[in-house]
């Protein structure tokens, strides 16, 4: 099957546990994968969307019980509870290994197990990392061979000699009593059993290319982020790349594929990735960015031709709809589609929709497709350097507290900033949507290791460069007294960017506040933009009442890190409280 001796015993030992009838190694050709679709459609794990209006689209419906990630049942397994940290769950090495072992044994009988060599990040790249994930998922594999570089190139690179990532991924009986999503950085190893969904079973993406990497990242000096990698082309040509960290479901996808509103002529966004980068120092001294990614596995509702038009033409053929509702003529249907509601529709789980049941989509509902097919995919995507990041962006939904917009005064700011950053829950993971919770970097499900350490980790990046990006926080999501959005969001988001290039090379101004530099109204291109000036005012406004409340939050949950914190997040801690009472003082 391979010639690695590694590879080759990790695949005899797994197969002698799980017992499965056959074993295929994929080779992500055509013909493995239409027959793999045609199994799927034969089985009901895929339903055929209509080839005249979604060529080669089809649907998938998940059990009820297993359409997000899980957090509270994801754990980082390593020999000592302080590498995990207070913002995983963890587990002792042996004691995971022996808990998961136990639900694989024999779980693949009746089963084909299939095995799936891939890349993350470009063919080429010094930067790109290999895994093998065994599944008994067709539909994983399905799913993965959109996601990332799957086959024979992949397996290329591992019997080359490189070190791989393990990951074995069974769907159990999809028993949510017997699912465990478990982590082994100090081995390179995932093992996932119980559910079929996303960020659990494409073992490529979180877990792999965020929690694993994440760790050996740290180890190795370099990030591994959930951060979206845009370009930004001004009229004159230049194209300037930024990063952008937002918590899951807020917006990743959306700003990696805006189109600028049409006040802002020549102006162009091309998109390099939509979820992760992987990011190291160049010898210029600035920081590189590469996607490991290869597809988008994106958030369905509230995609339109009005908010996302570039997503709209990258989905439309080749894409995998995951828990979408579907119209009497076979096409994908969500919440926020463009259009008026049919009459006839049937919902996620099969049914003939009934709003008493809920939404048509599932609210986490998403589609999977291929980067290539996106209108505004950059053709810096895969070099194998990355592109030189200039700006971070870090954010969060939040509907109080946080301005609009601003600017970090320096790299330890900028750290504390994005690690102070709060967003409300959404439908990516299970549990309450809409609770306010600490979400540092956008990291808190995904961070591989103690954040305390992470944040160090960061921090430590100002002793070996000093070009490193300037980092700024943003917020799309505040609301005003009827709960209505105050800031279009979207394509708008253009002109909170453009602001931010401008800050970037020193032509735009900015007001120093404790929290930060913000722009006043005027600093902002608002051009053909119908919003009054009292709600930009309220949309750029620090409160300092409320923002008392706020660092008494932010010092709470820093202290839950007890002596690891590095001393620079105390500092700022420290300085914003001191500079907050200075300025109730002079008002
Ligand atoms: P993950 O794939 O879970 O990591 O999500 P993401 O961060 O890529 O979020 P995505 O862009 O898919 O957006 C999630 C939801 O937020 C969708 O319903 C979007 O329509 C909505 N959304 C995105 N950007 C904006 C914005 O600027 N304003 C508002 N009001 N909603 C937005
Ligand atoms: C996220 O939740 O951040 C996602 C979806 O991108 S999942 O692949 O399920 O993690
Ligand atoms: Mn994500």
């Amino acid at each position: 099957m391979t010639n690695n001796p590694e590879l080759a015993a990790w695949i005899d030992a797994v197969a002698a546990a799980t017992t499965p009838d056959k074993i295929h190694l994929v080779d992500g050709s055509d013909a493995e994968h239409d027959k793999l679709i045609e199994e799927m459609l034969a089985d009901g794990t895929l339903e055929k969307l209509n080839e005249k209006t979604h060529p080669n689209c089809f649907l998938h419906r998940s059990d009820p019980s297993d359409v997000a990630r899980v957090e509270h049942l994801t754990f980082v397994c390593t020999e000592s509870e302080e590498d995990a940290g207070p913002n995983n769950n963890w587990m002792a090495t042996d004691e995971g290994h022996a808990k998961i072992d136990a639900l694989f044994a024999g779980c693949m009988t009746g089963r084909t197990m299939y095995v799936i060599p891939y890349l993350m990040g470009p063919y080429g790249s010094p930067f790109s990392r290999a895994g093998v994930e065994i599944t008994d998922s067709p539909y994983v594999v399905a799913n993965m061979r959109i996601m990332a570089r799957i086959g024979r190139r992949a397996l290329d690179h591992i019997e080359a000699g490189n070190s791989f990532v393990r990951g074995l991924h069974s769907v159990g009986d999809l028993d949510p009593e017997r699912r465990f999503i478990m982590h082994f950085p100090e081995e390179l190893m995932i093992k996932s059993f119980g559910s079929g969904y996303g960020g659990n079973a494409l073992l490529g993406k979180k877990c792999h290319a965020l929690r694993i990497a994440s760790w050996q990242a740290r180890t190795e000096g370099w990030l591994a982020e959930h951060m979206l990698i845009l370009g930004i082309e001004d009229p004159s040509g230049k194209t300037t790349y930024v990063a952008a960290a937002f918590p899951s479901a807020c917006g990743k996808t959306n700003l990696a594929m805006l189109v600028p509103p049409a006040e802002f002529k020549g102006w162009k966004v091309w998109t390099v990735g939509d979820d992760i980068a992987w990011l190291h120092l160049g010898e210029d001294g600035r920081l590189w960015a590469i996607n490991p990614e290869a597809g988008f596995f994106g958030v369905a509702p509230g995609t339109s031709l009005t908010t996302n038009p570039n997503c709209m033409k990258t989905l439309g053929r080749n894409a995998i709809y995951t828990n979408v509702g579907v119209t009497a003529d076979g096409a994908p249907w969500w919440e926020g589609i463009d259009g008026p509601k049919p009459s006839e529709l049937i919902d996620w789980q099969g049914r003939p929709h009934d709003a008493a049941n809920g939404p048509a989509a599932h609210p986490n509902s998403r589609f999977t497709v291929s980067a290539s097919q996106c209108p505004s995919y950059s053709d810096q995507a895969n070099v194998p350097q990355g592109v030189p990041i200039s700006a971070f962006i870090f954010g969060g939904r939040r509907s109080a507290v946080a301005p609009l917009v601003f600017e970090a005064l320096d790299w330890d700011h900028g750290v504390f900033a994005a690690a102070a950053v709060a967003s409300e829950t959404t439908a990516a993971a299970t549990g309450q949507v809409g609770q306010v919770r600490r979400d540092p970097m956008a990291m808190k499900p995904f961070c591989g290791y103690n954040f305390a350490d992470y944040w160090a980790h960061w921090l430590s990046f100002k002793e070996r460069s000093d070009k490193l990006p300037k980092v700024f926080h943003v917020n799309w999501f505040r609301k005003d007294a009827d709960g209505n959005f105050m800031w279009p969001g979207f394509g708008d988001n253009m002109r909170v960017l453009k602001w931010i290039i401008e800050r970037c090379e020193g032509s735009s101004d900015a007001v120093k506040t404790p929290i930060g530099l913000i722009p006043q109204g005027k600093d902002l291109d608002l051009s053909g933009l119908d919003l009054n000036e009292a709600t930009v005012a309220a949309l750029l406004a620090i409160d300092p009442k409320i923002w008392r409340t706020e660092m008494e939050a932010i010092e709470e949950y820093f202290g839950s890190f007890g002596d690891r914190l590095p001393g620079a997040i105390v500092e700022q801690i420290e300085r914003i409280k001191r500079e907050i009472i200075e300025s109730q003082k002079a008002a």
